[in-house]
């Protein structure tokens, strides 16, 4: 039986979202928010109230009661981790095949043979050609560059040893994983590893099957994902803040509309150039429109926005709604979290959906293959099809909703904004949490999920978490919902923050909500966490931080790739949603408890968004206490929070809105 439809205002608190359903609903068109609510509810496969493993053709074996065995024999406990551990290996591959592709593509540049291609961050170039062993002194950029690009390439075929960055971990954590023999050995190996370990008939132990997952999720994390963040500065520059703007009404009714939409930044940067070819611009017009409006969804955007301040449209479930504004000319795609819905919602309009990875076609999308040896090309002549595409432009929508942004805090920029930049430094930092202005810090990332409403856990969470003076960073579509909120803009801080935090955020000029970029950018929050750890005054290692991850309203493997390398690098990290291995105690109190007592981290699932506050709060505050630092208080620096939009979330929806975008209740 189909779930029940609901209420716009349940689909998405986003009254972009909401203006866009009202039409799709107008114009009988479905989308992930409806077909969501029609899909028939697999019980076993959510694991509420059971488990199902298809590894082997024998099955599918489906185990719903206690004790019962699939017909191999295997149990509940094994059947849990190993979908575990699938999902991690699948979501490591994502991420750090991306990050392959980066290396592929630095090598290329420092070949001369990626004309369009710069290294535009020599610093950059420097700075990781040092930290993997490239020497650098008196020798040509593109010489050093092509070593760091072999180097990258040859920790993700790498069969024995240990992967460059795992050093640059906090020492007792690094330590750790080599006692525990969780250090990964190559990249490649250990998603195979996995893949071979969970095949019909091998591993079978839960602990002994995770322990693959872990050392897996860390080639993610501490590999491909790092290298991914690393090599993309390097071709591309380190963020550093930009004025940008986010939401559908960033689209406009009088210009040539493409969105670029997926992960890699390789294809989207030239599209960033090539839609400033006064040739091209010259052409839009010569069709009748005022010019060409470039905007993202998802890490794509996060990618062109926090380096070139490109407009965002939206996060993951905006992909849809853009395109049934009516006005969008192209939507350019390349890999990961592309529904492939699109190309049939597009038939109801002009947009014409391109495909562009080697890896990616999907039936009924334009296929422009791109190649980095060609890439300015190819670019320009995704353009001009977006072009010609404009006079066939229908009945358009857009709503009139967008919001300023400040994106683009890279590790190297907090260090900058710190202590300048003779003494970059996170001493600023540490002291604040150390006197209590700062009660914490939590990373909230991750999806957008239509089993919960569209972007509520990534404003409630926070909003929560920073009046009780809890420092915020994001990345990925969570960072892209922070933004449409207002919450990447310094006023936050004024409205949103508690005192202490407050005070913190005017002296420094920050917002309360850091955006630090795309998902593979979490190798960043990995490096922040590390140097706060090794600053002084905050322990040692990273479980020692008073410190949370929240991945309020994921939906993808890579989230669990995400929330494993976490912690294992010794971080709580708390998952929204639901549990999928709820139906395994097992194996959710190994990922908890157990992970907990082996490396100090720990993952947990919950569907109550008040809950994981609770959690985070109290581990922040547990965390302080070990440290023996004073307890939080939240008297210390004025009166907490009870003031501006403290109460704004207490609020119903329509006066929410009146409030954030002036629209009348
Ligand atoms: Ni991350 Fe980025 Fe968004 Fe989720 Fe998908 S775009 S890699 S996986 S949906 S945050
Ligand atoms: Fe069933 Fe075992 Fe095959 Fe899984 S591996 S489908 S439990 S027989």
């Amino acid at each position: 039986m189909a779930k029940k439809a609901r209420e716009n205002s349940e689909r998405s608190m986003d009254p972009a979202a909401q203006a866009i359903l009202i039409r799709a609903d107008a114009l009988g068109i479905g989308t992930a928010f409806t077909r969501f609510e029609n899909m028939a509810p697999c019980t076993v496969g959510s694991g509420k109230s059971g488990m199902c493993c298809k590894n082997c053709f024998m099955g599918p074996c489906r185990i719903t009661k206690d004790g019962q065995v699939g017909i191999c024999g295997a149990t509940l406990e094994t059947i849990a981790a190993r979908n575990l551990a699938r999902a991690i290996a699948s979501g490591a591959a994502a991420h750090s095949d991306h990050g392959r592709d980066l290396a592929f593509t630095l090598e290329a540049v420092a070949q001369g043979q990626a004309p369009g291609y710069a290294i535009r961050d020599v610093g950059k170039l420097w700075d990781v050609a040092q930290r993997v062993g490239v020497r650098t002194e008196g020798r040509p950029v593109n010489d050093v560059a092509l070593d760091v690009a072999r180097k990258a390439l040859g920790e993700f075929g790498q069969q024995r040893g240990e992967l460059t960055y795992l050093k640059h971990a906090p020492k007792k954590r690094y330590e750790l994983w080599k006692k525990l023999e969780l250090a990964p050995r190559g990249i490649d190996r250990e998603i195979v590893d996995v893949l071979h370990r969970t095949h019909m008939g091998d591993d079978q132990d839960p602990v002994h099957i995770l322990r693959g997952a872990i050392r897996t999720a860390l080639g993610d994390g501490w590999g491909g994902s790092m290298w991914a963040t690393d090599i993309s500065d390097i071709l591309f520059g380190t963020p550093s803040p930009k004025v940008s703007q986010v939401n559908l009404g960033v689209l406009k009714n009088n210009e040539v509309n493409i969105l670029v939409h997926g992960h890699e930044p390789t294809l989207s940067e030239m599209i960033v150039g090539a839609v400033q070819d006064p040739e091209l611009i010259e052409y839009a017009k010569s069709k009748g429109a005022a010019g060409i409006c470039l905007a993202g969804i998802c890490c794509t955007s996060n990618e062109v926005m926090m380096r070139q301040g490109i407009p965002s449209a939206g996060n993951f479930l905006h992909q849809e709604l853009a395109i049934l504004t009516g006005a969008v000319e192209a939507m350019v795609v390349d890999v990961q979290c592309i529904m492939q819905a699109l190309p049939n919602l597009a038939d109801n309009f002009h947009t014409k959906v391109i495909t562009t990875s080697p890896k990616v076609k999907i039936t009924g999308a334009i296929h422009m293959q791109f190649d980095e040896h060609h890439a300015m090309d190819v670019a320009k002549d995704i353009v001009r099809l977006a072009i010609d595409n404009y006079p066939n432009r229908g009945e358009i929508m857009i709503p009139d909703v967008k919001e300023d942004v400040i994106p683009g805090f890279s590790h190297e920029y907090l260090n900058y904004m710190l202590g300048g930049s003779y003494r970059g430094s996170f001493r600023p930092l540490n002291d604040a949490i150390m006197s209590g202005r700062i009660r914490g810090a939590a990373a909230i990332v991750g999806c957008n999920n239509p089993k919960v409403t569209q972007d509520k856990e990534h404003i409630d969470i926070p909003a929560e978490l920073l009046k009780n003076d809890v420092l915020v960073v994001q990345t990925g579509c969570g960072a892209i919902a922070a933004g449409k909120f207002g919450m990447l803009l310094g006023e936050a801080a004024m409205s949103m923050a508690g005192p202490g935090l407050r005070e913190v955020c005017e002296a420094v000029g920050i917002p309360p909500v850091l955006h630090m970029g795309s998902c593979v950018d979490n190798s960043r929050i990995l490096t922040v966490l590390t140097q706060m750890a090794t600053e002084g005054g905050l322990g040692e290692d990273v479980s020692d931080l008073p410190a949370v991850g929240i991945a309020p309203e994921w939906m993808s493997e890579k989230a669990l790739s995400i929330g494993t390398y976490a912690a294992a690098s010794g971080a709580y990290v708390l998952f929204g949603v639901e549990s999928p291995y709820e139906f395994s105690e097992e194996v959710s109190d190994l990922i908890s408890a157990g992970w907990e007592e082996m490396m100090g981290g720990k993952m947990e699932f919950l569907a109550d968004p008040k809950e994981i506050v609770r959690r985070s709060l109290a581990h922040i505050d547990k965390k302080r206490a070990d440290l023996k630092l004073p307890a939080y208080d939240p008297t210390k620096y004025g009166k907490s929070g009870d003031y501006g939009l403290q109460d704004y979330f207490d609020l119903p929806m329509e006066e929410q809105q009146a409030m954030q975008y002036g629209v009348p209740a």
